[in-house]
């Protein structure tokens, strides 16, 4: 994959050049609702770092931040309220898991019978 584009549709909304219908925000992340949402909740994670994606992440990001935007997925899940009922998180890596913001992001897909898999 190319290297991480600044001008992305994730980079935008860290800047606050684009809106979002923000969860939460922490240090090191920030979960904002899916723009097109395939389960009832539909959130998105990602971190505040030029990540592009989660090989990228998990390979260079510091252990602090690694850490902490984890720390953040379970917040949002427990804001949310879908911990007891369940959940779903997801991380698109690449063009055969069709990832199509090139910055690193985890789905949270809750609120009703998710199956086996979400394609
Ligand atoms: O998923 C990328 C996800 O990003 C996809 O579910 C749509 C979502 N998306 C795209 N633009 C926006 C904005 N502006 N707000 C909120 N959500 C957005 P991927 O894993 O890369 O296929």
């Amino acid at each position: 994959m190319a290297g991480y584009d600044q001008n992305n549709v994730f980079a935008k909304i860290l800047r606050g050049e684009i809106p979002c219908r923000k969860v939460l925000e922490t240090e090191h992340a920030l979960a904002f609702h899916d723009i097109a949402p395939q389960a009832p909740v539909h959130v998105l994670v990602i971190p505040k770092g030029a990540w592009l994606s989660s090989a990228d992440f998990y390979a260079r990001a510091s252990d602090a931040e690694i850490a902490g935007f984890h720390r953040a997925v379970a917040q949002a899940a427990e804001q949310l309220g879908v911990v007891d009922k369940g959940y779903r998180i997801l991380a698109n890596h690449g063009v055969d898991a069709h990832q199509e913001v090139p910055h690193f992001h985890m789905h949270i897909f809750a609120g009703r019978d998710l199956g086996r898999m979400i394609k």
